[in-house]
């Protein structure tokens, strides 16, 4: 029997490289998943509880692997779900791939059942390719240039597959005018700059007597050279929430986060530098970048498109971040007076002591700041992090300190709720022998999270390390949001809005099959992440933490704190906690004037 298109689909997916499709079945897809008969084993079919989980799986392949990710959903509603995650990849600039079914050709325009414009409906997510296979022959090139234009361009792209097309016979496209061969192949180019823009930065750079460096996702693969030239320049490094795991946290010039969740040392670095250093990073805030105008720029980015558009950079330089730093370090000179330096490194000492008094504020009944303060230092060797958007994402990102060799991702340009789970069960299908710890709200646990928990549930048992620890702060509050309620808007907390329904998480979790630990008391943290961590098992780890503990930035500007003030004046449910929490929490360390 002839191969069918559906079949053929896969075939040329796996000669692209993919060995693995997270998705969920429908009948504008059976003609694929037909395909899975004969191609099963070079390629492996991940069925999850909904299309978004499936988005973001593919989204976190990619994060972690940095090869392509794919996902597949049915006609209509099964592409419409898949939406959500795909943003999350577009925004974050990976290279993802979305397969979608749609009725047959011959009902198309005709108000069908499921009929929806898929092309239009995909066109601003991927906007950089979308096709609809109309042909068997064309299947073989949309496959390729859907691989190679998200690879080559870190983007999503879609391929919309109609159901009758699917069941056709695949066959070879003739030998005829206005007909294309394609092939499954690419390449991965060295880009550096010209020499003389080298030159034009290492003079910025030699210049410079305070010089910061900001690093991003794009610095991931340039570990050592960003640390040589760190060592150089007499420069301390902040990382972007994207680039957390490019750079350990132990080194000492390391400032960590930087913006709203960010350190204080990263606060003070970019407001006493006189020049900027940013490698493979777009981080948005620019608000807590040097006053422009008041530091020079040198931009390292991969992508002409994203230099020089978050801060008036003198030197924007398009290359690869290994190869650029690379080609720059004989340039450049070693600073001498290293007391620039020596200022950034006590700065992040007394950061660390500030995070270790602020975890040990007492709270009711636990400060969620203990919950990761505790976790840090028993984080496993090799581990992959995860988190999701809310409170959490705060004490993720200062309380971890993460070592060489650890994994981090979260949904950083989207900052949507939802991945912290789904992205933790796709980073144990990458790396199946590797320790995965989640961190997420309770709201997005009840949003998506719980789903994906039976997938974890469902699948541990294939891994060869089943380690994987989920943590859920129930505050039973959307508390990242009643937080910018108070704080940005001056708002008290509406209850209507914020406060959330309360849910035995580890329950739950040894009610589908896997161990569940409830902790609601500070002396059990840390016995409690013990034992998560030498569990054979996936865990649930429940921390009932306290909502009104203040995820404040690190700095506090007047209008902010005037801000905060207004709504505890103006109603707010728990503003004597509120108040008593800020004050414990030495609310004195954030404030600037
Ligand atoms: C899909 C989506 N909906 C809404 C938001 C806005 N938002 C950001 S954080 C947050 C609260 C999350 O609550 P929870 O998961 O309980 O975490 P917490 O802040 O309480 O720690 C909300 C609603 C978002 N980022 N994404
Ligand atoms: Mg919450």
């Amino acid at each position: 029997m002839a191969e069918t298109v559906g079949a053929y689909v896969l075939r040329r997916l796996h000669d692209n490289g993919i060995e693995r499709v997270y998705g969920y079945p429908g009948d504008g897809i059976n003609g694929i998943l037909g395909g899975f008969h004969e191609h099963g084993n070079e390629i492996e079919f991940v069925q999850v509880r909904h299309e978004e989980i499936a988005a973001f799986c593919a989204t976190a392949h990619a994060k972690f692997t940095g090869e392509v990710g794919v996902c597949l959903a049915t006609s209509g509603p099964g592409a419409i779900h898949l939406l959500n995650g795909l943003y999350d990849a577009k925004l974050d600039h990976q290279p993802v791939v979305a397969i979608v079914g749609q009725q047959n050709t011959l009902s198309l325009g005709s108000n069908y059942q499921q009929e929806v414009d898929l092309t239009s409906l995909f066109k601003d997510v991927a906007s950089e390719f979308v096709q609809v296979c109309a042909k068997p022959g064309q299947a073989p090139h949309l496959i390729d240039r859907a691989v190679k234009v998200a690879r080559a361009s870190r983007s999503v792209t879609c391929v919309i597959f109609p159901a009758d097309v699917q069941e056709e016979p695949f066959e070879e496209p003739p030998r005829a005018h206005g007909t294309v061969y394609s092939a499954p192949v690419g390449s991965s180019p060295r880009v550096v700059p010209r020499d003389s823009e080298l030159r034009r930065a290492a003079e910025v750079l030699n210049t410079g007597e305070k010089v910061a460096m900001l690093i991003g996702q794009g610095a991931a693969r340039a570990s050592d050279e960003v640390a040589e030239v760190a060592d150089i320049l007499g420069a301390g490094v902040a990382k972007a929430l994207n680039g957390r795991d490019a750079l350990p946290d132990d080194l000492p010039f390391v400032t960590g986060p930087i913006g709203l969740l960010g350190s204080k040392a990263s606060d003070q670095m970019m407001a006493g530098c006189d020049t900027l250093l940013m490698v493979g990073s777009s981080f948005p805030y620019s608000e807590w970048l040097p006053e422009p105008g008041k530091a020079r720029g040198v931009q390292i980015d991969i992508d002409g498109r994203l230099v020089g558009i978050r801060y008036p950079m003198e030197v924007p330089l398009v290359g690869d971040s290994k190869d650029t730093l690379g080609a720059l370090i004989p340039l450049l000179e070693r600073k001498e007076d290293r007391s620039w330096r020596e200022e950034v490194e006590a700065n992040v000492r007394r950061w660390w002591e500030i995070l270790d008094e602020q975890a040990h504020v007492e709270a009711d009944p636990l400060n969620p700041q203990l919950v990761f303060h505790e976790l840090s230092s028993r984080l496993p060797d090799r581990c992959i992090l995860t988190a999701d958007s809310g409170s959490a994402t705060n004490w993720w990102a200062r309380h971890l300190r993460l070592r060489s060799g650890m994994r981090a991702a979260l949904s950083g340009t989207l900052a949507t709720m939802c991945p912290g789970v789904p992205y933790a069960f796709a980073a144990k299908y990458a790396y199946p022998d590797r320790p995965v710890i989640a961190a997420v709200g309770d709201g997005s646990m009840q949003m998506l999270g719980m789903n994906a928990l039976i997938d974890v549930a469902d699948k541990w048992r294939r891994w060869a390390n089943p380690q994987l620890v989920v943590c859920v702060l129930n505050n039973r509050d959307l508390n990242q949001v009643t937080w910018e309620q108070r704080v940005l808007a001056g708002d008290p907390k509406l209850e209507a809005s914020q406060v959330i329904p309360d849910f035995p998480y580890a329950r739950f979790a040894e009610l589908i099959g896997i161990k569940g630990i409830r902790v609601d008391s500070p002396e059990r943290v840390a016995p409690a992440w013990d034992e998560a961590l030498a569990a054979n098992e996936p865990v649930l780890y429940e921390a009932v933490t306290d909502p009104e503990v203040p995820p404040l930035p690190p700095h506090i500007e007047m209008d902010q704190a005037t801000q905060l003030a207004r709504a505890l004046l103006h109603g707010d449910p728990a503003s004597g906690r509120v108040l008593q929490q800020s004050l414990k929490g030495k609310l004195k360390e954030f404030v600037t004037h």
